[in-house]
C-alpha cells in the first residue's frame, strides 16, 4: 500500500510547510525550505507539487533572489523527478487584497492583481504546469451595502477574460480550475458553491478552457453533498482538478487529513473518482493539525495517500462483491441509464402509451423498497474491513 507517482498524489507548498499560524496563536513550526519539501513528497511517493507565487519567492523578493529560489526549486524537480501539474497566486495575503483581487473596488488593486498572475502564470508554463487554480478567498465581502454584487462578478469575469486571452495569447498549455468556498476569510466570497461557479463559467469568453477545483471541505462548510457536487462537475466536463481533505460540518474551514472528516462520503468520493475516468491529479490541501512537530507533518503527508489508497482498495471490493451487485439491482441502478422516452418516441407516443398512465398502477409502484439502506450498510461493512 505504498503511494507511487502512477497515484498521482500531490501536495501544496503551502500544505505541509504551514506554520500553524491562526487567528488565536503565533506560528508553531519552522519554515520548510521547498527544496526540502519537493525531496520529502517524493520520498514519499508522491506525483507532484504546487505553489503559490509566494510560496516559492517570498513577496517583496528583488529579481536575483527570486532567479536563485527558481533555480534551487527546478534542480530539486530534477533530481527527484516530482511534477509541477498546478499552480496559483496568492491574492489573499497581503493587505492591499483585503477588499479582494479582481473584484477589488480600488481599480488599481485589480491591475496589480492581474499583473501578479501573469506573472506566475509565465513561471506556471515553464515548469509544466497544466492547470492555473483561481481561489478567490477575499473576493467577497462582510456587509451587502458594501459591494454591488453583480458589477464585482463583471469584474471578476473581465479578469478571467483578460488571463484566459493571455494564456492563449502566449501559447500556454494551461487551464483554468475556479476552486469555491462560501466563507472565511470573507464573510461571504463570491461563487460559494460548485454550482455557483459552473454558472459563473458559462458567461467566460474562453468558457470551455475554465473548469474547477472543487475542495471537499469547501463544499461541507455549505452543508453541500461534496460527492454530488463533484459529480456534477464531471457531467459537466468541468472537474479539471481536485482538493482532497476533510471537514467535520458546517464550521470554520478545518482542511483536515482526506477522510479524517466524514469518511464515508471520502469513500464515495474515491469510488467516483476512480471510476469516473478523471485522471487528474489527486491534490491534497490539507493543514498538518498545530499539534504537530515536523516528524508529524510528514506523517500526516503519507496518511491523505495511505488514506486514499485504502478506500480505493475498498471502493473496488465494494464494486466486486456480489451482494453489492445485487442491492444495486434491487435500486434499480442501472435502469437509471435507461432513457426515460425510448428510441424515436416523443411526448406524442407518450401520451398515448395507456400503460404510462391510464393503466400505470402508481399504488402498486409505490409499494416497491429501494433496498438503500442495505447498499449503505455494505458500504459501511467494506470501509470497516468487514467483508
Ligand atoms: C488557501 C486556501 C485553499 C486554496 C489555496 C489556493 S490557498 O490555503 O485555503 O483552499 O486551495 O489558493
Ligand atoms: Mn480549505
Ligand atoms: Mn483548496
Amino acid at each position: 500500500m505504498n503511494p507511487v507517482p502512477a497515484d498521482r498524489f500531490t501536495f501544496g507548498l503551502w500544505t505541509v510547510g504551514w506554520r500553524a499560524a491562526d487567528p488565536f496563536g503565533d506560528p508553531a513550526r519552522p519554515a520548510i525550505d521547498p527544496v526540502e519539501t519537493v525531496h520529502r513528497l517524493a520520498e514519499l511517493g508522491a506525483y507532484g507539487v504546487t505553489f503559490h507565487d509566494d510560496d516559492l519567492v517570498p513577496s517583496g523578493a528583488g529579481e536575483p533572489e527570486r532567479a536563485d529560489r527558481i533555480k534551487r526549486f527546478r534542480a530539486a524537480l530534477d533530481a527527484t523527478g516530482l511534477t509541477v501539474p498546478m499552480a496559483t497566486t496568492n491574492l489573499f495575503t497581503h493587505p492591499v487584497f483585503k477588499d479582494g483581487a479582481f473584484t477589488a473596488s480600488d481599480r488599481s488593486v485589480r491591475r496589480f492583481a492581474l499583473r501578479k498572475v501573469m506573472r506566475n502564470l509565465d513561471l506556471a508554463a515553464e515548469l509544466g504546469a497544466e492547470t492555473y487554480v483561481f481561489w478567490g478567498g477575499r473576493e467577497g465581502s462582510e456587509s451587502d451595502a458594501a459591494k454591488d454584487v453583480r458589477a464585482a462578478l463583471d469584474r471578476y469575469r473581465e479578469g478571467l477574460d483578460v488571463l484566459a486571452s493571455y494564456v492563449t495569447d502566449r501559447g500556454y498549455r494551461i487551464r483554468f480550475a475556479i476552486e469555491p468556498k462560501p466563507n472565511e476569510p470573507r464573510g461571504d466570497i463570491l461563487l460559494p458553491t460548485i454550482g455557483h461557479a459552473l454558472a459563473f463559467i458559462t458567461t467566460l469568453d474562453h468558457a470551455g478552457m475554465v473548469g474547477l477545483n472543487p475542495e471537499v471541505g469547501h463544499e461541507q462548510m455549505a452543508g453541500l453533498n461534496v460527492v454530488h457536487g463533484v459529480a456534477q462537475a464531471l457531467w459537466h466536463g468541468k472537474l479539471f482538478h481536485i482538493d482532497l481533505n476533510g471537514q467535520r460540518g458546517a464550521k470554520f474551514d478545518q482542511d483536515l487529513v482526506f477522510g479524517h472528516g466524514d469518511l464515508l462520503s471520502a469513500f464515495f468520493l474515491v469510488d467516483l473518482l476512480e471510476h469516473s475516468g478523471y485522471d487528474g491529479p489527486r491534490h491534497f490541501d490539507y493543514k498538518p493539525a498545530r499539534t504537530e512537530d515536523v516528524t508529524g507533518v510528514w506523517q500526516s503527508a503519507a496518511a491523505n495517500m495511505r488514506t486514499y489508497l485504502l478506500l480505493k482498495e475498498r471502493a473496488a471490493a465494494f464494486r466486486a462483491d456480489p451482494r453489492v451487485q445485487e442491492a444495486l439491482d434491487v435500486a434499480l441502478s442501472a435502469e437509471l441509464a435507461t432513457p426515460t422516452l425510448g428510441e424515436g418516441e416523443t411526448y406524442a407516443s407518450l401520451f398515448s402509451d395507456r400503460s404510462a398512465y391510464e393503466d400505470f398502477d402508481p399504488e402498486a409502484a409505490a409499494t416497491r423498497g429501494c433496498g438503500h439502506v442495505r447498499l449503505n450498510q455494505l458500504a459501511i461493512e467494506h470501509l470497516m474491513g468487514e467483508r
